[in-house]
């Protein structure tokens, strides 16, 4: 099946077939990670919370807000209240308050916010959680893209004595948000969102996006800063070294389960997943290839196996009924960096064969060479990875010179635009695009191209997810 053309069966088949996400599950957008896909979504959460147990504190928060600390702020109600599922009984009782399933936990964590800082000395305050949070999506629903129940929720949040410092934060972020997907080779575009689509209660929004095969982009992360704006709503205030009682600014950054459907559709091809080393379940799978009585080539495995462990790879040696192709196949298909081949000519000459799951090239090795190639290949598989997406992702962005070229374009257009909101609503109309927002690194002096006043900006602009 081709991945890019028919993205949607690809995405829908290789989930089941890979034995990652079992979608029959009985409530609308919600899915069962299985055992191979909670593997893969484990290891690559371990890369982010890495990052950010550098410089925050992991807590853990009660899923349920109660309806008044909820419906405190206005500006994130209004954003928020068509997403959220409520509690509203307990047993055959109604309760006085309601309750909401958190659709991300800004209303949970403040109040306890108020009660925790006093003064400058417990600034800056930075902790992130990993839960799942509920969000009643009307969008058609699809596996760790849209779901009413994210189960894999990253947010961290942070309060700071200045607007200024919460800025600086919010830099940081964006930097670790880099590092983490330059560790998946997962490539990005980062811009700020305009200001009539950034999160509700922020003063501002970036956001990271990829593009999928399709040429439709996916939001993987953003970043807001929220001024004080809950600080006032939640009357959060330190003392500072003068004794004036003021409010905290505060920032706030999010990822989803949407990073594990980045690797496994950025990096996967026709005949399945293609995992990058540092993520997969399995990284070597090796595979005797057994003559009738002749066990030599299964002893040599288990050599390799005590070896390749030893190093701690994640190593599996497939002894199973099948024929070779046939477990060939399946290996590729769940997207195994590496396949060690040993036949048994391959025994008698001390020699296996690799085959990298990308390129699937076949190479022959000395067994007693084999570790420094096999720590050699991982790396190259790697970079190849990183590599080839990269290069597909920036033939798929494109400066347009006007909207009939922005319009046809399979990917992120990018036009000159002055900064209003009139003209960024007609983008998107003449286009039929999204608007991503803001390429803040990219500068130059142009006209907009609706109104054709004289601007510096630049918009990104695509169908997205
Ligand atoms: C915040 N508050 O909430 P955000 N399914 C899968 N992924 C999703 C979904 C969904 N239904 N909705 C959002 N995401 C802030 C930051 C605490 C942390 C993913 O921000 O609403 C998107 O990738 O922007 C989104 O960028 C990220 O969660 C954060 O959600």
């Amino acid at each position: 099946m081709n991945k890019d053309s028919e993205f949607s069966e690809w995405y829908t088949n290789i989930l089941f077939e890979a034995d990652l996400i079992d979608s029959r599950y009985p409530v609308k957008g919600m899915y069962v990670w299985r055992p191979y896909g909670f593997k893969l979504r484990n290891l690559i959460y371990g890369i982010l919370r890495k990052i950010m147990d550098e410089e925050h504190e992991e807590v853990l928060f009660p899923l349920l807000i109660p309806k008044n600390e909820f419906m405190k702020e206005a500006e994130h109600i209004r954003g928020f209240e068509n997403e959220v599922f409520w509690v509203t009984r307990g047993g055959s009782e109604e309760l006085d308050v309601p309750l909401a399933l958190r659709p991300t936990s800004e209303t949970a964590m403040y109040p306890m916010f108020k009660l925790w800082i006093r003064s400058h000395a417990d600034l800056p305050l930075k902790i992130y959680q990993i839960v799942n949070t509920f969000r009643y999506e009307t969008k058609h629903t699809r596996p760790l893209i849209r779901v009413r129940e994210i189960t894999s929720f990253k947010e961290a949040h942070t309060a700071h004595a200045t607007w200024e410092e919460a800025e600086e934060q919010v830099k940081r972020a964006i930097e670790m948000y880099k590092k983490f997907y330059d560790e998946l080779g997962i490539p990005y575009l980062v811009t700020k969102r305009p200001d009539w689509d950034k999160f509700p209660g922020a003063d501002y929004t970036v956001a990271f996006d990829t593009i999928m095969p399709n040429g439709k982009t996916l939001q993987i992360g953003t970043v807001h800063h929220l001024g004080d704006n809950f600080a006032r709503t939640f009357d959060i205030k330190y003392e500072d070294e003068n004794g004036e009682h003021r409010f905290v600014h505060q920032t706030c950054y999010g990822i989803s389960e949407r990073c594990v459907s980045a690797v496994i559709s950025i990096h996967g091809d026709s005949r399945g997943l293609i995992l990058p080393p540092k993520v997969a379940p399995i990284q070597i799978v090796i595979v005797p290839i057994l003559m009738s009585d002749d066990e030599r080539a299964m002893e040599v495995s288990r050599e390799i196996e005590r070896l390749l462990t030893s190093k701690d790879y994640r190593v599996l040696v497939d002894n199973g009924e099948e024929r070779p192709g046939a477990k060939f196949y399946k290996w590729e298909r769940k997207g195994v960096p590496l396949r060690i081949e040993i036949g048994p000519r391959d025994v008698s000459e001390r020699r296996v064969t690799l085959v990298p799951r990308d390129t699937l090239q076949k190479r022959g090795v000395a067994l007693d060479k084999l570790l420094e190639e096999v720590e050699q290949e991982m790396k190259e598989i790697e970079k190849r990875l990183s590599q080839r997406a990269w290069k597909k992702f920036r033939e798929r962005v494109r400066k347009c010179e006007d909207l009939k070229e922005a319009r046809e374009i399979v990917g992120v257009a990018l036009l000159p635009w002055c900064g209003e909101e009139d003209c960024g609503k007609k983008i998107e109309e003449e286009t039929a695009k999204d608007l991503l927002g803001e390429v803040v690194e990219l500068r130059e002096r142009s006209r907009c191209i609706i109104c054709g006043r004289e601007t510096e900006r630049t918009i990104a602009i695509a169908k997205s997810f």
